[in-house]
């Protein structure tokens, strides 16, 4: 379905992708409304008008979503709000982001989702590519809009892409040339119907593909999600599990990758060694690395350049990253822990006693599947929104502390903590409750953190 010009579009959310979206529907000729219910937005109203876009800030209004021609819905909006179910309920058809990208985007394109390890895996294919000589536009879920690719002068080999579940939900035409689904567990339930309804949403990423794609996909994936549809695609699989064949794919093996390419005639070794354990923690990492070293195949890249990329890696901000230690209590940052698989990950990284931050906007969190990964956690501190809620659940098995801000966490952590322990910020929750985002919250800890070992100092 094309987007029509007989009516103006009607943007829905000026957060980063619906402004870019309005900046580049309007330079293509077609009439743009937009709308935002945050009064804050204004300053956004104030750019779009000079492009000769109306808007409507600070509330939603039913005639302007009635009469457009098509809505263009911003991810973070729900799709069950009364504006949109009207609007829909009058025949005006919805649009995400990824099907107006496809209708105007030629480059061949690596889409990555999953609940964990897509920013990892989609920065990693990213250097992977790089380093094999391969020009890239990174964007999507990552933080930079898809479309400001199509009003970028930099044209790129391969646009690697980080898709989210609710960009999904709108998609009808979207076709990756390689897609890569990484894991799915819990998260975003306050969005979907249950973990069916969610699944859905993730495998939807393979529904258009052709069998000229590439579809890559953890074999490990438990039986969460009994709605694994038929795929078109050709099919790579990588997985962790000892025991687990793969017909064709990647394996993780230790500290190695290898890779089952039966088709692929090669004297190349088949190997990719990633033998820093600090730098790569977690066997998750690992498999992000199978992922993405099979996504940057499909795309064209080279073996030497994935193990180049890998060598680097660095691990990403606010992703189990290494504070400091102070009277021999060692911080980590994992403010990027937004649902309970993640914080599963980052505990299984540690075998010492860890006192774990909990807490921030829970999603209808099930906090009860921590509990077979807290037999290491000596105390939990809980903070934000959900705070009470993690109290009532973890109190008969833990000492849980309450505690009201992030300051108060590091403080109550800290005393908490003995020499040998971790202190570990990884919450469970969406950070929207007291932070701009996770980033925001991350380096609200590591400052707070680092005050506490100036004032140890001092
Ligand atoms: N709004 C309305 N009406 C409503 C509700 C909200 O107008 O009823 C407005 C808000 O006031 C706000 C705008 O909608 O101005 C927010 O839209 P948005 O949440 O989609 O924000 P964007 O800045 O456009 O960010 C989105 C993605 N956000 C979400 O999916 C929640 C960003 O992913 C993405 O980086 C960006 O587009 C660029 O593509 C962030 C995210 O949290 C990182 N993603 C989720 C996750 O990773 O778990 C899926």
């Amino acid at each position: 379905m094309q987007l029509p010009r007989t009516s103006y579009i009607l943007i829905c959310g000026l957060g980063r992708s619906g402004m870019a979206m309005a900046k580049f529907l309007a330079a293509r000729g077609y009439t743009v409304k937009a709308t935002d219910s945050d009064a804050a937005k204004n300053v956004h109203a104030i750019e779009l008008h000079e492009l000769g876009i109306d808007t409507r800030i600070g509330s939603h209004d039913s005639d302007t979503f009635n009469r457009a021609g098509a809505i263009v819905v911003s991810p973070g909006i729900p799709l069950n709000i009364p504006h949109l179910v009207q609007a829909k309920a009058a025949g005006v058809p919805l649009f995400g982001d990824l099907d107006i990208f496809s209708q105007h985007n030629t480059t061949p394109m690596v889409a990555i989702t999953g609940t964990n390890g897509k920013t990892t895996v989609t920065t990693l294919v990213r250097d992977m590519l790089e380093a094999s000589g391969i020009s890239t536009f990174t964007g999507g879920n990552i933080g930079t809009p898809l479309v400001e690719y199509l009003m970028s002068d930099t044209p790129a080999r391969v646009v690697v892409a980080e898709i989210s579940s609710f960009q999904l939900d709108l998609a009808r035409r979207f076709a990756p040339e390689t897609a890569v689904l990484l894991n799915i567990s819990p998260d975003h339930l306050d969005r979907y119907q249950g973990m069916a309804d969610y699944c859905r949403s993730k495998w939807s990423i393979f529904k258009n593909q052709t069998p000229d794609h590439a579809a890559i996909i953890n074999a490990d994936m438990d039986d969460t999600c009994h709605v694994r549809p038929n795929l078109s695609a050709r099919l790579y699989e990588f997985s962790s599990t000892p025991g687990t064949r793969i017909h064709r794919g990647a394996k993780v093996e230790n500290q190695t990758i290898h890779l089952v390419l039966p088709e692929t005639a090669s004297d190349h070794p088949r190997q990719i060694k990633c033998e820093n354990r600090v730098r790569i923690p977690g066997i998750h990492n690992l498999e992000n690395i199978a992922a993405a070293a099979l996504a940057t195949l499909c795309a064209g890249g080279t073996l030497s350049g994935i193990q180049q990329a890998v060598n680097a890696f660095n691990g990403l901000p606010h992703r189990l990253t290494f504070v400091t230690e102070i009277e021999g209590i060692e911080f980590y940052n994992d403010s990027k822990a937004t649902n309970t698989d993640a914080v599963i990950r980052a505990l299984a990284c540690f075998t010492k006693p860890v006192v774990l931050i909990l807490g921030g906007r829970e999603k209808d969190t099930d906090f009860t599947l921590l509990e077979p990964a807290l037999s290491h956690v000596r105390q939990i501190i809980a903070m934000g929104e959900a705070a009470h809620r993690i109290h009532d659940v973890f109190s008969p098995i833990r000492q849980v502390n309450v505690v009201s801000n992030m300051k108060a966490a590091v403080i109550e952590a800290h005393r908490a903590a003995r020499p040998g322990d971790v202190v570990l910020l990884s919450p469970a929750c969406a950070s929207f409750d007291l932070f701009e985002n996770y980033a925001a919250r991350g380096d609200a800890f590591t400052r707070h953190v680092q005050d506490l070992e100036a004032k140890n100092h001092g």
